[in-house]
């Protein structure tokens, strides 16, 4: 027979006292004590002790630890430190045995390295560190989306298989299409500025793909990426709403997960705003500053990044690249066309977002895609739109596993990704 849940563990309390409840988790510790056994459960929302006694106690020779089960039993008040409330077992059916060895160790005991929990992630999933992290992703995506929807912006989901490439050629996953040569999308770019037309302000919130074979802690062939394109905006105006969004995060996240944080050990400090905008020529002077070689035009290396980073610590923004180090879409500024109205949202040396205000004169945006090599009759579908009443419009697309890091304080994209794919990681 099969139990049916009547609560969540969390959901008991003073009233269920002498009444029956059915319950159903996983054995979290299991102790026999002569003719008792004591059971911890837990479920999503917390865990409970179950005391089993008598006939049932002894036929419960098949039970183990991480098995699952549906546990009928009446609550009781319990002499137990760790719990409000136990419960007194009538019946407990096994739903799922686990086999030991178990491959991790779902309580984290025994520490397993970063490739042993991944290749086991639905498992790592009930070791209650890894849960909270993703708790805390859940709680971010919720705060993202309201946000944005408070401030108008409408969520839209546009295509991961493309036709041809929107950030330039380089980096590109190809797949056969029936017959045709397809693409896995590198970002929205181009669908989001379309959308503008009809749609105003608009997000997305979807994983991306780029073909960078980069073994680092922060690249993934496959990411999260939040995006935004807006009309009527310019660079400063989105760098407003990026600024409000990460802040609303942060206030977020360190008021509603107060048990993930403790369970993860790291406190979420809300930071200070407002965030810092620190011009690219300014962090050129910085680096000559500190003996680096570097030039005006040049891009900025990772060990240019880290040596900005540790003199600019937390959340800053670096505006106004060269033109020639931006993708093809981004905007000169109209006193120095040598300069971009575009900007980087960096965290130390991590960079977070990128984005700008982009060209929206068709004319334009082809003889910079022959600047940059590209070929305006593949970005023909994209090109029509400016034809249509294209408003000047701005956006930025953000690292969503990034920002998780900046949160939880670690420096490994890995960990807050279920299933992470990097160049050596394909499978599960
Ligand atoms: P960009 O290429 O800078 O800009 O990407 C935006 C942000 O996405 C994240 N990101 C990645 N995260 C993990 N692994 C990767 N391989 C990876 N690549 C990028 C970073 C980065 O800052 N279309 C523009 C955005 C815009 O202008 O709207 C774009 O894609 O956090």
């Amino acid at each position: 027979m099969v139990f049916v849940k009547t609560h969540d563990i969390s959901e008991i309390v003073r009233e269920n006292i002498g009444k029956e409840v059915i319950l159903g988790g996983w054995i979290e510790d299991l102790r026999k004590l002569g003719k008792m056994t004591f059971i911890t459960l837990r479920d999503i929302s917390g865990i409970s002790q179950v005391i089993v006694k008598g006939e049932l106690n002894d036929r419960l020779g098949e039970i183990n630890r991480q098995s699952v089960v549906s546990v009928k039993g009446i609550v009781q008040e319990t002499k137990a430190r760790d719990f409000d409330f136990e419960i007194n077992a009538k019946d407990i059916e096994v739903l799922g045995k686990a086999i030991h060895p178990l491959p991790v160790d779902p309580i984290g005991r025994v520490e397993s390295n970063i490739d042993t929990r991944l290749n086991h992630r639905a498992l790592d999933m009930r070791n209650q560190k890894t849960a909270s992290i993703f708790k805390i992703r859940h709680h971010v995506l919720a705060s993202l989306r309201r946000t944005l929807s408070d401030k108008k912006f409408i969520e839209i989901t546009t295509p991961k298989i493309i036709g041809s490439a929107s950030e330039g050629g380089a980096n590109l996953f190809s797949l056969e299409y029936f017959g045709k040569k397809a693409y896995l999308a590198q970002s929205p770019q181009l669908y989001k500025e379309q959308m503008t037309i009809g749609l105003e302000r608009v997000f997305e919130i979807s994983n991306f793909y780029r073909a960078e074979n980069s073994h680092t802690g922060r690249h993934l062939s496959e990411f999260t990426s939040v995006d935004i394109e807006a009309a009527f905006m310019d660079y400063n105006d989105v760098m407003d709403i990026l600024e409000s969004l990460v802040m609303q995060v942060y206030r977020d996240v360190s008021t509603t997960c107060k048990k993930e944080q403790d369970m993860i050990g790291h406190t979420v400090s809300v930071p200070t705003s407002p965030f810092k905008r620190i011009t690219y020529t300014q962090v050129i002077d910085e680096l000559s500053a500190a003996d680096q070689k570097i030039d005006f035009g040049d891009d900025l290396l990772d060990s240019h990044l880290r040596i900005i980073g540790e003199s600019h610590p937390g959340f800053y923004f670096l505006t106004d690249w060269p033109m020639k180090l931006k993708p093809f879409y981004i905007r000169e500024k109209d006193e120095d066309p040598e300069l971009s109205r575009s900007f980087d949202l960096q965290y130390g040396y991590l960079e977070l977002s990128s984005g700008g205000t982009r060209l929206h004169n068709p004319e334009t945006i082809k003889a910079r895609l022959k600047e940059q090599g590209l070929d305006p009759t593949q970005f023909a579908d994209h090109l029509q739109a400016f034809d249509w009443g294209m408003p000047p419009h701005s956006g930025w697309g953000m690292g969503l596993d990034r920002l998780m890091t900046t949160l939880i304080g670690i420096d490994n994209v890995r960990e807050v990704v279920l299933y992470p794919r990097d160049p050596d990681r394909l499978r599960p």
